[in-house]
């Protein structure tokens, strides 16, 4: 299974709106037989390819799965059939399909006689499928907000400089984030500032761009912008788009959610500097922070992150809790998810 979970995490960014999921099948001796993942949505399933792999071998063995496998006939025929044609006796899935049309495989699997266990390593084929599984849950994309700052939690100095606190493996590690990301988004403020490209540079090249979306509640994003230059599809949200935000201020960030999610955004990779982070902090739409922490200390400058709502006293902060520490060239990588009733 912990193949399997590695093996679906190599469809991050291509499947929207569709999950990502690995699977291994065994033979009836237990050795690998065959690998596949989920590429692209309306392409095999993984299932399928990884049964294609084990050819006759599959007869007898046993399929391990993220995901329970479908049992539905959409874009492609249901994993459910095509598991009994091969003759696998044994199916372990990780994680239980919520989809009401695809789930309830496993219920099929059992009553035709194969051997059915769920639950493996669900927690981390969970995490690499957080974003369809929030999406499913939710109806919004998955929102990541990605943050540099030194030590003391600065991402500009006091003169405004910011480039550049974190390292050019930080830097290159973003690159990566971006290209599993459906969509980047900024606020309009940003793209005023920096002039950001929000392309995924990575080498080699990523398969397909995220959307860049701007988040401009009057529509000052300027013509000559680099976020409108065509290397990636851009989507710029105003007011009169998505409804403006509380008070009047910004654009309704949960109905521009709503607008990606249609649009079949799974996945938010939040880019945007200190106060539209802060707003989506303060609307509890934050759903995990990537902090790469640079070891600097500034001592002043605007803090990373700029909320009205959140932390005027310390019974206020919000609590995350740490899913994973890494360096990352002499900086530090911290994935955290907030920790929700
Ligand atoms: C996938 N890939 O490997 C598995 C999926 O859009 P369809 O018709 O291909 O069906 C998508 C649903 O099938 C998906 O939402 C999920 O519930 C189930 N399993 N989907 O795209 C896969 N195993
Ligand atoms: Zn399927």
């Amino acid at each position: 299974m912990a193949r399997a979970v590695q093996l679906s995490a190599l469809g991050l960014g291509t499947t929207s709106p569709n999950p990502v999921v690995g699977c291994v099948v065994l033979d009836a001796a237990g050795a690998v037989a065959g690998e596949g993942w989920h590429r692209r949505a309306g392409g095999p399933h993984a299932e399928v390819e990884a049964l294609a792999a084990a050819g006759g071998r599959a007869r007898g063995g046993t399929a391990v799965v993220t995901l329970e496998p479908c049992r539905h006939t959409g874009r492609t025929g249901p994993c459910t059939q095509a598991l009994l044609r091969a003759g696998v006796a044994r199916v372990v899935h990780a994680v239980a399909d919520p989809d009401p049309v695809a789930g309830g495989g496993a219920a099929v699997l059992a009553a035709a006689g194969v051997d059915v266990e769920g639950g493996l390593l669900a927690e981390e084929a969970a995490e690499v499928n957080a974003a369809w599984l929030h999406a499913v849950r939710t109806g919004r994309p998955l929102v990541t907000w990605k943050v540099a700052a030194t030590l003391d939690g600065r991402s500009a100095a006091a003169d405004g400089t910011s480039r550049w606190i974190t390292s050019q493996e930080a830097r290159a590690d973003v690159h990566a984030l971006r290209s599993r990301a459906d969509a980047v988004v900024v606020g309009v403020g940003t793209v005023l500032a920096d002039d950001p490209a929000l392309t995924a540079r990575t080498d080699p090249p990523p398969a397909r761009q995220p959307l860049r979306v701007v988040l401009d509640a009057r529509g000052r994003t300027p013509a000559g912008a680099r976020v409108r230059d065509g290397a990636a599809p851009t989507l710029v949200l105003t007011a009169a788009d998505v409804g403006a935000g509380p008070g009047g201020r910004g654009v309704d960030l949960a109905a521009a959610l709503g607008v990606l999610h249609a649009r079949g955004v799974r996945s938010v990779l939040l880019e945007g500097g200190p106060t539209l982070a802060g707003a989506f902090v303060d609307a509890d739409l934050v759903d995990r922070v990537v902090a790469y922490l640079a070891p600097a200390l500034l001592g002043q400058g605007p803090a990373a992150l700029a909320t009205t709502a959140t932390g005027s006293t310390i019974a206020a902060a919000r609590r995350l809790r740490v899913r994973e520490v890494v360096a990352v060239g002499p900086d530090v990588r911290i994935t955290a998810a907030p920790l929700r009733a």
